[in-house]
């Protein structure tokens, strides 16, 4: 999988698919969370009652997918990042699993782009260059040859800079 980097708004990307950072709720919040339901409409929203209803809503580290409503992505993937409590409550574990997890429904769904934002790193609060390091590792290590391109979307200047520094680096 080829990977980019790109700075700005993930609502405005058109790619096959974009991750949205959500809670386990499901049923939408702030930060990109609030971006992408404002940016997509209603529809996305029923979407995600329908698998609240179903299952029950999501756990830390697993995805749902739903469809893009009015954005140009066709998909959006709701994942649910950890909520950093101090680094031993297996958070690097669940964010580790909300990467793999959204690459794996993404090829389920012929996917062959996908955009995520920088899970967990803000209201969640989890350390910033940690969770680079997890985010890059994560889908360095995956294989799924159906998706060409990972594009990693930060939205703030930190997270950018410590994306390029990972990115500029060989494995
Ligand atoms: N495009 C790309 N990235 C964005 C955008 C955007 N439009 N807006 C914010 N970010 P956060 P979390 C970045 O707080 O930490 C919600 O209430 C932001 O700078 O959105 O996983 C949910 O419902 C940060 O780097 O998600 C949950 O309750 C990154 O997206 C909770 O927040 C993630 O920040 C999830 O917290």
């Amino acid at each position: 999988m080829k990977i980019e980097l790109l700075k700005g708004d993930i609502t405005q990307l058109e790619v096959d698919a974009i991750v949205n950072a959500a809670n386990s709720s499901l049923l939408g919040g702030g930060g990109v969370d609030g971006a992408i339901h404002r940016a997509g409409g209603p529809e996305i929203l029923k979407e995600c009652q329908a698998i609240r209803d179903r299952q029950g809503g999501c756990e830390a580290g697993e995805a749902v997918i739903t469809g893009g409503g009015k954005l140009k992505a066709r998909y959006v993937i709701h994942t649910v990042g950890p909520v950093w409590q101090g680094g031993h409550a297996q958070e690097a574990e669940k964010l580790r699993l909300c990467y793999l997890n959204s690459l794996k429904i993404a090829s389920e769904h012929q996917v062959k782009t996908i955009a995520f934002p920088n899970i967990s790193t803000g209201i969640f609060g989890y350390p910033l260059a940690e969770a680079a390091d997890i985010a890059i590792q994560t889908v360095r290590d995956a294989k799924f040859p159906e998706i060409e391109k990972v594009l990693f979307v930060c939205y703030n200047d930190e997270n950018y800079r410590l994306y390029q520094e990972r990115l500029d680096k060989p494995n």
